[in-house]
């Protein structure tokens, strides 16, 4: 199986459902721990702590980077030592593979 980070996002404009729970909650699976599925489930979130502001920066806008090179774009919330990290895809009111990519992609960076 194709690593989820090594996919590309598909333009989405709609027409498509979105995934099912049970398909969601498998492919949260390949996520890190802290990614957590909504109780509605049709947004992903995850926290991410940083030690200063400009940590918490650097990460935004390597988040930002990602979002611009896949055409996928997060809903961010952040103070001076988190960030809060939200995927969800408009084009269908919830959630498709392209929020798990984008997740797997912010994982990677993580771990870089
Ligand atoms: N980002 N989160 C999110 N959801 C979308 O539906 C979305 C997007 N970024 C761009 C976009 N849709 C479309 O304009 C392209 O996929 C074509």
């Amino acid at each position: 199986m194709t690593e989820l980070s090594e996919k590309t996002c598909k333009p989405c404009e709609g027409g498509v459902d979105p995934l099912s729970r049970e398909e969601a909650e498998k492919m949260r699976g390949q996520l890190a721990g802290n990614w957590q599925l909504a109780d509605d489930g049709k947004s992903i979130s995850a926290e991410f702590r940083f030690k200063e502001f400009y940590r918490t920066m650097a990460f935004i806008n390597a988040v930002a980077w990602v979002a611009n090179q896949q055409d996928h774009h997060p809903d961010i919330a952040f103070g001076y030592n988190y960030a809060n990290i939200t995927f969800s895809t408009h084009a269908i009111g919830g959630l498709s593979e392209n929020d798990f990519i984008c997740a797997a992609r912010i994982d990677a960076l993580m771990a870089g």
